[in-house]
């Protein structure tokens, strides 16, 4: 079987920042003015008050500091707390299209690939601009790519599920080299308004090159085996979708049109369930656990990760074995672990082996084990 390789990597990352002190700060005047609004009903105690957020508790809950948004401005406004994206016309290019051209410039400039050598676009996120036609056909347009070109979702694990679609397709021979890009506006999607999780993400965009091992750069990751899982959970959960009008009183402000989620069972159900995957898929390939030089997970929570990394290397892993970039990122999806990887693999030598893995929504999972070249 031919060795398949990911030889480039690209992240695009927003200018704008938003701290934790900016982020709390709105979201309490938005609460304060709510609360003020509805003194009578909290009063009368048919609706509870609104409680602020905390910087302590975000830190200390979930690692995150700081996050990259497409709009700042939007999402601080206490009247409004989400982004203001003016839509485009249909002849211009759209937003996630402008952001993955970008992440994807940068993979093939590392790959050392031009537009000529790549076969395939996938457009692998959490959630697509729109219906169609795919976005993956329009960033293949804009990049001037021949070929075919399709999305795929399977939120957080988009991008290992992508990784492992691609690898399987330059091994069968239906591409010579693939475009896996992971475009994750994650702030139209997020309720800034609510407490619980208006802390937990921000919007970035990467990008893989993976293409057939031997015409590859030295410096590419083989990789050695994929493996996704899936095991059907609503504990992470969106019911936005194209039957919205069907439904009635769906056209509302609804909660359930944002992501939710049961943060603590998440918390508690993946961890042993990834961990479990990781080990296993390392001894399916008969690779011990002493010859993994390096993890990049998914940017969900810090202590998911130390918990995780503790449980697959047997011992605390050091910070440099298990790179975390959720405290500037926060959770920005399919992209966490991408950007984790495009940020900390240089330092590693020929031989080196590591484990790219995601995990979230479905539940889903993937694991990929590679191999610096
Ligand atoms: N400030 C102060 N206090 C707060 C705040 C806040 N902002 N938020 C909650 N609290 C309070 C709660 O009310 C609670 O109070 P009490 O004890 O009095 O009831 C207390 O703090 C503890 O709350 P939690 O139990 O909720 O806190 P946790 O310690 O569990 O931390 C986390 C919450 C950080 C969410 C944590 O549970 C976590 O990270 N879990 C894992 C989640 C995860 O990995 N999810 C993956 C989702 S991502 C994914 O799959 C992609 C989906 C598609 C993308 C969607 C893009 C928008």
């Amino acid at each position: 079987m031919d060795s398949v390789v990911i030889s480039g990597t690209g992240v695009f990352t927003p200018e704008a920042v938003i701290s934790n002190a900016e982020l709390v700060d709105s979201y309490n005047e938005y609460a304060r003015r709510w609360n003020e609004r509805h003194a009578a009903e909290i009063e009368s105690g048919a609706v509870e008050a609104k409680t602020p957020s905390s910087e302590e508790f975000i830190v200390k809950a979930s690692g995150i500091e700081r996050r990259h948004v497409i709009d700042k401005t939007g999402v601080l406004d206490p009247d409004r707390l989400y982004p203001h994206l003016p839509e485009r016309r249909d002849d211009e290019l759209s937003l996630m299209a402008e952001m993955a051209v970008d992440a994807a410039t940068k993979a093939l400039a590392e790959a050392g690939r031009t537009a000529a050598d790549i076969d395939a676009v996938i457009c692998a996120a959490s959630n697509m601009e729109r219906a169609y036609p795919a976005m993956a056909i329009e960033i293949q347009q804009a990049l001037g790519i021949e070929g075919f070109a399709f999305d795929l979702n399977v939120a957080c694990s988009s991008a290992t599920f992508g990784i492992q679609t691609a690898a399987d397709m330059v091994r069968c021979g239906s591409a010579r080299a693939i475009l896996m890009v992971n475009p994750e506006i994650t702030s139209g999607h997020l309720e800034w308004r609510d407490r619980d999780c208006h802390f937990i993400f921000g919007d970035v965009c990467t990008a893989v090159v993976i293409e057939r091992g031997e015409a590859a750069r030295p410096g590419s990751f083989e990789v050695i085996s994929t493996r996704c899982r899936t095991q059907f959970s609503n504990a992470i959960r969106n019911n936005n979708g194209f039957l919205r009008r069907t439904r009635d009183g769906h056209m509302e402000d609804r909660r359930d049109m944002l992501f939710m989620q049961e943060g603590r069972k998440v918390f508690r159900q993946v961890v042993p369930w990834v961990s479990e995957m990781m080990l296993q898929h390392l001894a399916d390939e008969d690779i011990v656990v002493e010859r993994i030089s390096r993890l990049w997970l998914h940017q969900a929570n810090k202590g998911m990760n130390d918990l995780i990394g503790q449980r697959v290397l047997g011992r605390a892993p050091s910070p440099g074995e298990q790179p975390n970039i959720l405290q500037e990122y926060a959770n920005t999806s399919s992209a966490g672990s991408i950007i984790a990887f495009a940020q900390y693999k240089d330092d590693l030598v020929a031989g080196d082996l590591g484990v790219i893995c995601s995990f979230g929504a479905g539940y889903s999972a993937g694991s990929v084990i590679v191999r610096k070249v």
